[in-house]
């Protein structure tokens, strides 16, 4: 199947924008006349099916010459090559008018610690961050970068493995305003980590720019699987999570169908991940509106850890905490009432009352 008959697929289906990799849409190493054509019947087929281009992003992990990194190779010539392929596709992503510039680093790691200085590779992380928002702001882009932290494949270990990683690291960067993050369910859950902390932290610190959905199994390989069709619970609080913050970019689906699938099984794929997200997200709306669930909130003191600690400090705020008397005892022996509360998820997830 071509390009252009995926995206009138997805149209047919409802999507509402595609994403792409520099090499998915124009030949890899083919004649600028060829990669011009390509680019070209790409625009022609979203002008004909309104499908909008939400997203754009460098293949930096397929082709050999990034075996040991792109923009952290110890190569210094694949870091410059890995640099102006990127710039390339900034272009095109400026053409199409794709506000989000996803770097997945894919290569950017090691097999052994031996082979590379972790601090140097930051470093050279950080240099073609910096050189990438240099160039947009340059060429007056009104794009943001995000990038997409993954612990390991295809290198044993990858450099900005977890959401957390590639949030400090952007603190160090020349133009930390313009770098945010696309976390990925499958990625997270392969370190064992919980997603929903993890996007909730972002959208904490204003930098969830994009957000990779999909599913995962624990301990698995990259399994990319159709998003709601393993971790139904934590699905449900990811979208009850999303569709209660200010996030108001795409709910983009990076996930692949089944192995053994064949080719309209791909279409029941792809509804299906539309499907389980407006299921979930009504069923959130449900659950928020239901007053047994805000009776069991109540209950658990969920409104109460967004009431102030202690508010700012001063000698007569500190003053006034040292002398206060606190009933350790009865503070101790509370409950939290979380069993009662928790049920109520499960029970919207399985629609009984
Ligand atoms: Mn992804």
């Amino acid at each position: 199947m071509s390009n252009a008959d995926f995206i009138r697929g997805l149209a047919d289906i409802g999507a509402w924008g595609v994403s792409f990799h520099d090499d998915d849409l124009m030949t890899f190493g083919a004649p600028e006349s060829q990669r011009r054509a390509e680019l070209d019947a790409f625009k022609k087929v979203l002008d004909e099916t309104g499908v909008v281009c939400s997203m754009a992003t460098t293949n930096l992990f397929w082709h050999p010459v990034f075996k040991d990194g792109a923009f952290t190779s110890n190569d210094r010539n694949v870091r410059r090559y890995a640099i102006q392929k990127t710039l390339r596709n900034i272009d095109v992503a400026a053409e199409l008018g794709a506000p989000t510039y996803v770097l997945w680093g894919g290569r950017e790691g090691v097999e052994s610690a031996a082979s590379k200085n972790p601090a140097d590779a930051l470093s050279r992380y950080k240099e073609a961050l910096d050189f990438l928002c240099g160039y947009v702001n340059d060429k007056k882009y009104e794009i943001r970068f995000a990038l997409e932290p993954k612990p390991n494949e295809p290198r044993g270990d990858t450099f900005l493995p977890t959401i957390g990683h590639a949030m400090a690291f952007i603190n160090e960067l020349e133009f930390p305003d313009m770098v945010g993050l696309n976390p990925e369910v499958a990625h997270e859950t392969m370190a064992g980590l919980s997603f929903f902390q993890g996007v909730a932290q972002a959208l904490w610190q204003g930098k969830l720019y994009h957000i990779d959905l999909n599913d995962q199994k624990i301990g698995r390989f990259d399994q990319d699987l159709r998003f709601g069709s393993e971790g139904i619970k934590d699905d449900f609080m990811l979208v009850r999570l999303l569709e209660n913050s200010d996030y108001n970019g795409p709910k983009h689906f990076d996930a692949r169908p089944y192995r053994n699938e064949w080719g309209n099984g791909i279409w029941d794929f792809a509804r299906g991940c539309m499907r389980t997200y407006l299921a979930l997200a009504a069923k959130a709306r449900e659950f928020d509106q239901d007053p047994r669930v805000k009776e069991a909130l109540s209950a658990a003191s969920v409104p109460e850890l967004a009431e102030s600690t202690v508010g700012s400090y001063s000698t007569a705020t500190a003053d006034r905490l040292l002398n206060e008397q606190f009933d350790v005892a009865a503070l101790a022996a509370r409950g939290y009432a979380n069993e009662a509360l928790d049920q109520l998820v499960i029970d919207r997830i399985l629609g009984i009352s």
